[in-house]
This record gives structure tokens, sequence and C-alpha cells, in this order.
């Protein structure tokens, strides 16, 4: 009995370290700045029928409007209270979306912005998504309501209010974030207040959250937050099921604040994965694929079962946040989905695949003037997502998590799910191979010349469909096809040249 009562204890506390991805589906796509009309449509149509497991959805309480410049991306993380009204939807297509998305296995988690409140520079007036009253410089926001006594104006430490050093972790908590109007969450009306509107989400259905700034709140008072919130609803999850959390602290090492020190609470984001798989990929400061072999813990991560992972983020593909310029992204496509394509073969983490819209870059002296700008739309109103003939996506969004390649190697990591990291090859350079156990297996060129070795991939005999270069359709191939020999051999050539130079089969696209 006392074994069970520890393994229900273990498993009790582990739950928000689970995403409650439904059984065979692993990734989460964060469809960045999306309507949740066009959300609700395309898990559906796509994200149910193609194995991805959750959405990651872009804040969905009012936010500031502002227009200098003109509705940036931004906004949104400029909380005025919150209501469910932004430039996504309002509550009743939330819902719905919550529903639809549930109904057919794909899960919701919100990104939940609890560190602050607008920025100090934002005036006042009804300039919001939902037409709310508030005031910055009062610190008067009613539509929560929040007064003076819920900032955190006198506890801050620094000349200017704002965060002046990031060594000192008590101005990275208690000070504004480019000054943006910092929430007093040690207090218990703020922790019960955001608890409220976490818990309103809950009971519409969300799996769970991601939690934005997460640096700048005291690990301790996220905890008291999370300890007020419910089960997830069991309309859809089983009972006793906590919310996944996932917070995001940008930890590259350097600073007194790490990311083990909010493991309590849930996942931390590893921005060290990016930055690196970019610097490897990139092939600089003499990185190499042969060096992955060792990929994950080995290079300094923090424990996969507790690392939230990506290639890029809505931050650092525009420059913002960290990771810097060996950040990979849509706008580097081959590479990109290279990147992409390592991240969902490997074992490493819960993996989140960006989902962008491509925006005007201008750089001058290396950095994006139109970093700010938000996402497609009419005179402010966010354009719907249209889906062309080719299954691509119209009116400037960019769909990377319909891309072929991206797509079916989402698929890949459900269908490895459990296997171990198995049977690494590598050139000595950057020509790599590893296999998921009996289930899987991918082979990458990234040198300058071309790749053509036999390699033991761990799988059965037979006749594999690349599901890189093509797909599996009825009894055969739409691309490259792999015949392994019964010992587990097979025979691959990968052009320098090729389109995409690499290579996965796995036993759900077998002839
Ligand atoms: C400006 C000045 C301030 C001044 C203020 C006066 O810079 O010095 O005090 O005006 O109001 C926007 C503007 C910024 C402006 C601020 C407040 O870009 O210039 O300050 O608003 O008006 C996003 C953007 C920010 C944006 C913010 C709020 O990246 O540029 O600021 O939204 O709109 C650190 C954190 C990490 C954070 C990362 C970006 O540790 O947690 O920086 N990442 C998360 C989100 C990110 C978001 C925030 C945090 C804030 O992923 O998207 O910032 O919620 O690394
Ligand atoms: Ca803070």
């Amino acid at each position: 009995m006392k074994i069970f009562l520890l393994l229900f204890a273990l498993g009790f506390c582990w739950a928000q370290y689970s995403p409650h991805t439904q059984q065979g589906r692993t990734s989460i796509v964060h469809l960045f700045e999306w309507r949740w009309v066009d959300i609700a449509k395309e898990c559906e149509r796509y994200l149910a029928p193609n194995g991805y497991g959750g959405v990651q959805v872009s804040p969905p309480n009012e936010n500031v409007v502002v227009t200098n410049p003109f509705r940036p991306w931004w906004e949104r993380y400029q909380p005025i209270s919150y209501k469910i009204c932004t430039r996504s939807g309002n509550e009743d297509e939330f819902r719905d979306m919550v529903t639809r998305c549930n109904n057919v296995g794909v899960r919701i988690y919100v990104d939940a912005v609890m560190n602050h409140m607008c920025g100090d520079g934002q005036g006042a007036g009804t300039h919001s998504t939902c037409g709310s009253y508030f005031n910055a410089q009062t610190r008067d926001f009613p539509a929560v309501p929040y007064s003076g006594w819920d900032f955190n104006d006198g506890k801050c430490k620094s000349g200017s209010g704002g965060i002046e050093s990031y060594q000192d972790i008590y101005q990275v908590r208690d000070c504004r974030l480019t000054g943006l109007l910092d929430l007093a969450l040690e207090k218990d009306y703020v922790r019960s207040t955001l608890a409220a509107y976490l818990n309103r989400l809950i009971d519409i259905g969300v799996a769970g959250f991601r939690l934005d700034a997460c640096k700048h709140m005291w690990p301790g008072d996220i905890k008291a937050v999370l300890d007020k919130l419910n089960n997830l609803n069991t309309k859809w999850f089983p009972s006793g099921s906590k919310p996944f959390i996932y917070q995001e602290v940008i930890d590259l090492g350097g600073e007194p604040i790490t990311s083990s020190q909010y493991f309590g609470n849930g996942r931390v984001t590893e921005f060290k994965y990016g930055a690196k798989l970019g610097t490897v990929i990139r092939r600089w400061n003499g990185e190499k694929m042969s060096y992955l072999k060792n990929w994950g813990e080995g290079w300094g991560f923090m424990p996969s079962d507790r690392a939230l992972v990506f290639v890029d983020n809505h931050d650092n593909q525009r420059g913002h946040g960290a990771g810097g310029a060996s950040i990979l992204t849509f706008w580097d496509a081959r590479l990109y989905k290279m990147a992409v394509g390592f991240m969902l073969a490997h074992p490493y983490g819960v993996t989140r695949v960006m989902s962008s819209y491509r925006w005007s870059r201008n750089f001058v002296n290396g950095k994006d003037t139109n970093d700010w700008i938000g996402p497609p739309n009419n005179n402010g109103v966010t354009k719907e997502v249209t889906i062309n003939a080719d299954t691509t996506c119209g009116n400037d969004w960019v769909c990377e998590h319909r891309w072929r390649q991206i797509r079916n190697m989402v698929i890949f990591r459900n269908v490895v799910d459990g296997q171990p990291f198995s049977n690494w090859w590598d050139n000595g350079s950057n020509q790599v191979a590893f296999g998921r156990g009996n289930k899987g297996f991918i082979v990458f060129n990234n040198d300058d010349w071309s790749l053509s070795s036999t390699l033991q991939t761990g799988l059965p005999g037979g006749t594999y469909c690349d599901v890189i270069s093509g797909d599996k359709s009825g009894n055969s191939c739409t691309g490259i096809k792999v015949s392994v020999s019964s010992d587990g051999k097979a025979y691959f050539s990968i052009s320098n040249s090729a389109e995409d130079p690499f290579i996965a089969i796995h036993v759900g696209a077998k002839l």
C-alpha cells in the first residue's frame, strides 16, 4: 500500500511536468497571433489528423492598444485586464476553440502574463482591446481591479525603478522589465486575482500555461499562485490532472538567477538549446554535427524531464529576448528544417514548433527596425489564415507546422516516443545519423560533399518511405525509398546540394 501511495503521490506531483497530450501525441505548436476561430479550424482540419499534441496561444487577456508603432505584436504582453478579449477574439470564440480542439484531442496552452501590467508610459484612457479604462500613471486598472497597492513601486531599490542589473536578483524580480508596471506577487490579493484568471481558463478546458517572464517573479510567489489552481476539467482530463506548467526563464549562464530555481513549479524553457543548435547547424565557431553525439544534458542543458525546447520562439526569431544571431528561423528555411528535424527526432525535452507570420524586415546596422510589426492585418484587424490548394497558408502566415518536413517529423516523434537514442554514427564532421530503438532512424549530411554510407538503422527489414523528401501514399512512396536488410543495415546516399540534405524513416512509413 505504501508503494502505491508513493507512486500515486509522485505521479500526482509529476502532473505539472506533463503536457497531458493525448496518447501518441508529443509536440506543441505555437500558433503565434492566430485568431481563435482559425485555431479551432486548424485543430480539426490539420493538427489532429497530423498528430500535433497541443497549441500554445497568444495571451487571451485584454491588452493595451498601441498605435505608435501601429499595433505591434508586443502590445499583447501589456495586460489591462483579465477579460478574454483581444485581436484574436472574444470569450465565446475562445471557449469554442478550446472545446473543439479538446474534442479532437488537441490541447490548448495559454500564454499567461502574470508579472506585470502595461508600460508606465501608456498613459490613461480606454485604448485597450476591450475598451476598459485604465491609468498607468496612477496604477489604476479598475477592470481587474488593481490599484497602486498592488504594484512593486516601493519595493524596487534601483534608481530608475527599472531593472538595471541582471546580477541583482532583487532588481530582476521587484523592478520593472522595460518599464512594465511590476505586480506585487507577494500579496495574497494579487496571487488570488491571478489564480482566479487561470482557474477561469482551466474551467474552460485549457491544459496548462506558458508563464511569461518568470525570471522576474520569485519562484515562491509563482508557487503560491499555482497552489491556488484547480485540477483540469474532467470533461477532457483524468480526475486529479494538474495544469501543465512551462516557465519562460532565459538562462544562458552567467546570471545568479538560474532555471533550476524554478523546477519545483514545472518545466522551464531551455534557451541554450536553440542558441547552440543554430550555431552547430550554421557550422559557426568550429561547431560540427558530430559533436551532437552527447546532445542534451551532455551539453550542459537542464534535465530532459524539466525542459521545454524549441529552435526559435516569437522573441528570438525577431531579435528580442535571447539567442542572438545563431537562432535559425523560417527565413533560413533549408537549415531551419534540419534543426527542427533534429530536435523532433532527438528524445530530449518536450518539443515546441514555432508557427509564424511574415513581416517586412528592414535591417539597419544589423538590427531589424521592423521587429515590432504585428500579425497580418487590415488596419489593425488580424487577417484570416487562408489555406491554399497546396495546403500552404496564405495572407502571409508562414505555417511552418504545415511544411511536409516538419509535419512528418512531428509524426516521427510520435511513432518513436519512448524509444531510446541508439545507433549513433558520424563521419567526424557534419554527417551524422541516429535511431530511436527499432522504430525510427534519421541521417543528416551537412558537409560540403556527398554522404554515401551503409548504416545500422536498428529497424526491421523492409522498404521505407523517406518522410523528408515525400510521404508514404497508399502502397508507394512519393519521395526517396530506403530498403533496410534483415540485419537492419541500409545504404544512404545524400548529396550535399539536395533540397533537404537529410533522410528520416520510421515504422509508420514502411511499405
Ligand atoms: C520602453 C522603454 C522603457 C520605458 C518604457 C516606458 O524601453 O525603458 O520605461 O518604454 O513605457 C515594449 C517595447 C519597449 C517598451 C515597453 C513598455 O518594446 O520598448 O519600453 O513595451 O512600454 C515583449 C517585447 C518587449 C515589449 C514587451 C511589452 O519583447 O520589447 O516592450 O513585450 O510590450 C527578457 C525577459 C523575458 C522577456 C524578454 C523579451 O527576461 O521574460 O526580455 N520575454 C517575455 C516575452 C516577451 C515580452 C515580455 C517577456 C514582457 O516573451 O515577448 O516582451 O511581457 O529577457
Ligand atoms: Ca516582477
